[in-house]
């Protein structure tokens, strides 16, 4: 059995079955893990959604940013922006089906030694920490009598730094944008959302999330900032967002013996 973790397919699905098929991917046999953005921008959402959907306990998702706005169209009553490309899903016969699934995923998971998350963990929280806090957030998501308030109320980027007084949607929120949203941070933990280039260019006094020194002794596997490609410098920092839905790659980490496999992916139109 191998297990291969994917960043980010963001409704690339062909892209999703030649790189399945490039690593031998066995249905039966084999699990996938999934780092968040199954959907949007990409042309396929529909067909990843339910693919992924299909693999039952075969697969283990984590909730991405993409995959939480269009849980906020479908249940917290906001629009759909231009650039969104799951008009599918949104007209599907199955598309509550799709989202009641999505909103049972978690922020965070935790198995054979590794850590997966879509954007990242602070280092001001300890696992144990982060594992409580995706937990808190979670709970609300699958709450029948709390969720659709939270996604009514899931979109903001304040407070953008952490306290453990912070209660209610406050709290919610920034848990939230810490596991599927972050990329720069300060030294006290405070996020910033205007940079999303690379390495270079961030505003003074913010640096990568995984800059920082961290009391997590797992290897993250996480996704989200494209512009990375991957490349954090540190082993245990593992990116799996290659730029798929951008034209580069769609990539697939193995945990067994941690090796990469890589489809190329052709410039997409949105
Ligand atoms: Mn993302």
């Amino acid at each position: 059995m191998s297990t291969y973790v994917i960043g980010d397919p963001q409704g690339c699905f062909a892209q999703l079955e030649a790189l399945l098929a490039k690593v031998g991917y066995r249905r039966a046999v084999d699990r996938l893990w999934f780092a968040g953005d199954l959907i949007n921008r990409g042309p396929e959402s529909l067909a990843t959604a339910r693919f992924v959907k299909s693999l039952g306990a075969s697969a283990v998702t984590v909730l991405g940013n993409h995959d939480l706005h269009f849980l906020a169209i479908v249940f917290g009553g906001h629009r759909p922006m231009a650039s969104d490309t799951f008009a599918d899903m949104l007209e599907a016969p199955d598309c509550l089906e799709i989202a009641h699934w999505l909103r049972g995923l978690p922020l965070m998971h935790r198995e054979h030694g590794f850590v997966m998350v879509h954007a990242g963990l602070p280092h001001i929280w300890t696992l144990r920490q982060a594992e409580t806090h995706a937990r808190e957030v979670e709970s609300v998501m699958r709450d029948d009598g709390t969720y659709e308030n939270f996604f009514r109320q899931m979109y903001g980027n304040s407070p953008s730094v952490w306290s453990d007084a912070l209660d209610g949607m406050d709290r919610h929120r920034i848990i939230t944008n810490y596991f599927t949203r972050m990329r720069l941070m300060s030294s006290a933990g405070e996020m910033d959302f205007s940079h999303k280039g690379g390495l270079e260019g961030a505003p003074a006094g913010f640096r990568p999330w995984f800059e920082f020194p961290s009391r997590i002794r797992e290897p993250i596997l996480f996704g989200h900032w494209a512009a990375l490609d991957g490349a954090t410098g540190k082993r245990d920092m593992i990116g799996l967002d290659t730029g798929c839905v951008w034209g580069r790659h769609l990539t697939a980490y193995c945990l067994e013996d941690r090796s990469i496999t890589r489809v190329g992916c052709t410039e997409l139109a949105a």
